[in-house]
């Protein structure tokens, strides 16, 4: 064999194998080797084929995207047409389906007499409806050829260049005995956790995000360029083939299509009555949220093909199939106007409300549109057509606004300048992030009544918090009687609840003698509540239940939580610089801080009092903390040479030249850049308070640094998902560990985090339901980056 004939045969065995990989991880699901090899593999076939391009083929795995962006599509004609198919909206007309279809097969086997005659068995294929577009995909000799759109069933558009970047869809047929022409059709989607990231990808570009994964998927494939086609998470699921005597039954003939690499759904399943359809309508219907892919329906089609042939046709439908559709998630309605809801915290909400209309099965006249960000997001307004959607329980949503609809006295919505329920007036929030060590100040979306507790909404639900069950847990104060000791005026605060008194509680509604006394028993047994729950009852804004453990544990008193500067706060578990922020202004606040004195006077204070928790006080270092001055030329290294250098903040500041000349390497540039910062007085007294209160918090600077190196993630529980293209699973979970984090194999409600790599499924999704931050791929590793560069 001569070395050209080696290197062909070379590409041909990576060719193959990586056709075999690619059959077990999409039509099987069940990949068989790491990403790892498989991306070792793929880069010695392109290399190869670099180097002789004259033994490149169109069915190569590595030819998916080729070739350049087309003018205009062309047209096809559909050989056998692509038919539609008749729709079901309640059972009765599944069952007249199944009738029909048994009647006219027992006359067509001779049985005139429907009452002596012996029912006509008939076995049924279901399978799901994918929300997506129907395609046909045409294999000539087992190589993919042409991909066409539905069109109008008898003439679509070549859409070749975009199918054949699709990764489920085989360039080259697998396996045995398929016929020299074979044309598959089924619906090209876009998989719900693609679609969220793909969202988010363009609302972080500024891009207007897609309505619904079936509009991205539509979006996405009527590409003139095949390129913006490859970089969309687009799937195939077959549903059939016009190609005639593949098998004697549709499941056979799926079975032999998934044999020779074509998707199936892995939701097909054969049954023997249409009780049995109904009962596969009802189980999907159940699962359908945890579905990894829109469905509007399901499909119900006579399994043996004789009896299709049989049964024929009526018009451009089948006799034999039949679509069971779910009740519309969608519907049409006219935004009447937009009311603002005050919540605990005072953001100000806009709420939709829409004309009446039946929304899967319910009737909507509500809608959340989240905050101003999301109106703006949506370009609504007042008097607009709009498409709202329901999806399980969630509230329904403004999804889209049909903006040939809006009429001409259609109103902008705009945010009020003064609550609607206090009248006090209402401020945009600022959004304080660090970027570069430098904190970065940018206007939030939520817009907040600084009404506080004199405006009864922030009141009344300040008040539900307060008294719940997971902060100070006082029973029998139920919403009807905070509202009623509201609108009474009889507490103004939480701290007036513990000065009810008994004659006050009884003239409540409801309330007698032994009631009375025992709610005001209730609100005296709360007094003494472990700290945690006491900071998290106060209701600060980004203060959840674990982020006051946190600063119970570190912290120790609610004295020193309220002295606390945003930058001590940053050197805590899981407490960044919004939530920080958030802290120091709910503290800074003179209402605030009289309600908390009055409480210490009523004698409300936390049984752990003054108890601290070394494992929680994050260990600061000194070098990290000279870093976070932001002086020029003094980044990570350097900050670790001075602080090695000065071993304190006030020896620091207490240099002089020849002091900071003799740090070991050292730029003059940079001592002189340090020259000025520590002679800055306000720099000076600010560094020397919080070095401080550092030290006087327990967090002082004794920590190694590889301490604190090794966990800033520690007590984090990570999820690795879908296909990482830089990383391995193992190189991302290693990372992961080094810094502290745990990495699962399932999201909870206790995991931190999702890292969401392409492809990902029901875990992603689990992620947004949990609302549990995602990751995708390159932010991961700038994340990674920044926290090992620590
Ligand atoms: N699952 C499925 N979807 N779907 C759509 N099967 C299916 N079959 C169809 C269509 C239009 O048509 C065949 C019955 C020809």
């Amino acid at each position: 064999m001569n070395s050209k004939q080696t290197i062909s045969t070379r590409i041909a065995q990576l060719r193959q194998t990586i056709e075999a990989h690619d059959y077990s991880y999409y039509v099987l699901d069940a990949p068989t080797v790491p990403d790892s090899e498989y991306d070792r593999l793929f880069s010695q076939l392109r290399e190869l084929e670099q180097q002789h391009p004259e033994l490149i083929t169109a069915d190569s795995p590595t030819q998916r995207v080729s070739g350049q962006p087309l003018d205009t599509f062309i047209q096809v004609q559909h050989g056998v047409p692509m038919l539609s198919l008749g729709n079901a909206f309640a059972e009765e007309q599944v069952l007249e389906f199944a009738q029909r279809a048994e009647q006219a097969l027992g006359a067509s086997q001779g049985q005139s007499d429907l009452f002596s005659a012996a029912p006509v068995s008939i076995e049924y294929c279901c399978e799901p409806k994918l929300d997506g577009l129907a395609v046909s995909i045409s294999y000539e000799q087992g190589v993919l050829v042409r991909a066409a759109t539905r069109g109008d069933g008898q003439t679509g558009e070549d859409i070749t260049a975009n199918v054949r970047t699709i990764r489920n869809v085989p360039l080259k047929l697998q396996g045995e005995g398929w016929p020299e022409n074979l044309e598959v059709r089924g619906e090209v989607y876009m998989p719900k956790a693609g679609f969220e990231l793909l969202n988010q990808r363009a609302l972080a570009a500024d891009q207007k995000p897609f309505a619904n994964p079936r509009n991205a998927a539509a979006g996405s494939l009527r590409q003139l360029d095949a390129k913006i086609s490859a970089s969309r998470p687009l799937e195939f699921c077959c549903y059939g083939s016009s190609t005639e005597d593949l098998a004697q039954t549709h499941a056979g003939t799926l079975q032999r299509l998934r044999e020779w690499g074509i998707s199936i759904s892995p939701e097909l399943k054969v049954v023997n009555s249409i009780e049995g359809c109904l009962a596969y309508y009802a189980d999907i219907g159940q699962r359908r949220a945890q579905l990894p892919y829109d469905i509007d329906g399901v499909v119900f089609k006579i399994n043996a093909l004789e009896q299709q042939h049989s049964l024929g046709f009526r018009a451009r439908e089948p006799r034999w199939a039949l679509a069971y559709k779910f009740a519309a998630q969608e519907e049409i309605t006219e935004l009447l106007d937009v009311e603002f809801q005050v919540g605990r915290t005072g953001a100000v909400t806009p709420v939709a409300r829409l004309k009446p209309v039946h929304v899967g099965g319910v009737m909507v006249s509500n809608a959340t549109l989240h905050n101003m960000d999301e109106v703006a997001r949506l370009g609504v307004m007042i008097g607009d057509t709009v498409i709202v959607r329901r999806a399980g329980d969630v509230i329904p949503q403004i999804t889209q606004v049909l903006l040939a609809r809006r009429p001409s006295d259609a109103r902008a919505i705009e945010a009020p300048s003064q609550c609607p329920v206090c009248g006090s007036q209402v401020e945009r929030t600022q959004l304080v992030r660090r970027s570069k060590n430098k904190q970065v100040v940018s206007e939030g979306a939520v817009w907040r009544c600084m009404g506080r507790l004199s405006c009864q909404a922030q009141l009344q639900q300040a008040l539900i918090h307060f008294v719940s069950r997971r902060a100070m847990d006082i029973d029998g104060l139920g919403e009807k009687i905070i509202e009623q000791l509201v609108t009474r005026k009889l507490v103004a605060s939480p701290a007036d609840l513990y000065r009810l008194t008994y004659e006050q509680v009884l003239e409540l509604d409801g309330f007698a003698d032994v009631s009375a006394r025992n709610l005001l028993s209730a609100i005296a047994g709360s007094k003494q509540p472990r700290l945690a729950r006491l900071i998290f009852a106060l209701g600060i804004p980004d203060v959840g239940e674990e982020t006051a453990k946190v600063l119970a544990r570190a912290l120790g008193s609610m004295q020193r939580l309220q002295q606390a500067y945003p930058q001590t706060l940053l050197w805590l578990p899981e407490i960044g610089a919004e939530v920080a922020h958030e802290i120091t202004s709910f503290f800074a606040d003179n209402h605030n801080q009289s309600v908390i004195a009055q409480l210490a006077e009523l004698q409300v204070q936390a049984v752990d009092e003054g108890q601290t928790d070394v494992a929680f006080q994050a260990c600061a270092t000194l070098a990290g903390f000279i870093e976070q001055f932001n002086i020029s030329g003094v980044a990570h290294t350097n900050a670790l040479r001075l602080a090695q250098h000065f071993k304190s903040v006030a020896a620091l500041f207490a240099a002089d030249w020849l002091d900071l000349c003799s740090v070991e390497r050292l730029s003059k540039n940079t001592a002189l850049a340090l020259q000025d910062f520590i002679s800055q007085d306000e720099q000076r007294e600010h560094a020397l308070c919080l070095e401080q209160q550092l030290i006087e918090f327990g967090m002082h600077w004794n920590c190694q640094r590889t301490q604190m190196q090794a966990a800033p993630l520690a007590g984090q529980t990570w999820v690795l998902t879908g296909t990482l293209e830089q990383l391995t699973r193992e190189q991302a979970k290693v990372r992961l560990e080094q810094l502290g984090a745990k990495v699962a194999g399932s999201v909870s409600a206790k995991t931190s985090c999702v890292v969401a790599g392409a492809s990902a499924g029901s875990k992603l999704v689990r992620a947004q339901e949990l609302a549990i931050p995602v990751l995708d791929e390159a932010a991961f590793i700038e994340r990674m980056t920044q926290l090992e560069n620590r």
